[in-house]
């Protein structure tokens, strides 16, 4: 099963946007299986946007991201990074679909209040950073069984 992680930037949490983000993801289907606040130091922060390390937005990016508390979550699900990514919309909110969490809640690119994985690897490189192997549960909805059966 594809776990993707999601994090929550400081502007969700200080617009009250957390719950309906949560709520978003749960209601597709995808299965919450570790969550956390926490306020990112800089090197963690660093760390985890080194692919923009050098990049022109790169210190305001550090700047934004440690400016208030986030949620880092883990999700599950089949398909889960590209599904995720798709209820996030673009990158750009001003280019985002009404529907998608960006498209309907964010304006610039910078203030975007969410975060998702875009690939397999990003996805585990991304979730060793924030979660310790024993913080991500593992466990069976009943839907489950009807879709998997015992496997
Ligand atoms: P994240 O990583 O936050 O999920 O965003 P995306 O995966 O959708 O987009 P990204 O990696 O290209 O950008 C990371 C992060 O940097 C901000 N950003 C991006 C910015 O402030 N100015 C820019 O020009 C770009 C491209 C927004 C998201």
């Amino acid at each position: 099963m594809e776990k993707t992680f999601i994090m929550l930037k400081p502007d969700a949490v200080q617009r009250n946007l957390a719950g309906e983000i949560i709520g978003r993801l749960e209601k597709k289907g995808l299965k919450l299986v570790a969550i956390k606040m926490l306020l990112l130091s800089n090197t963690l922060a660093e760390r985890h946007y080194e692919e923009h390390l050098g990049k022109s937005f790169f210190q305001n990016l550090v700047g934004f991201i440690t400016s208030g508390p986030v949620i880092a979550m883990v999700w599950e699900g089949e398909n889960a990074i590209q599904v995720a990514r798709r209820m996030m919309g673009n990158t750009d909110p001003q280019k985002s679909e009404p529907g998608t969490i960006r498209g309907d809640y964010a304006l610039f690119t910078g203030n975007n209040i969410v975060h998702g994985s875009d690939s397999s690897q990003s996805a585990m490189r991304e979730i060793e950073i924030f979660f310790t192997p024993s913080e991500i549960i593992s466990y069976r909805k009943d839907l489950e069984y009807w879709i998997y059966g015992d496997r």
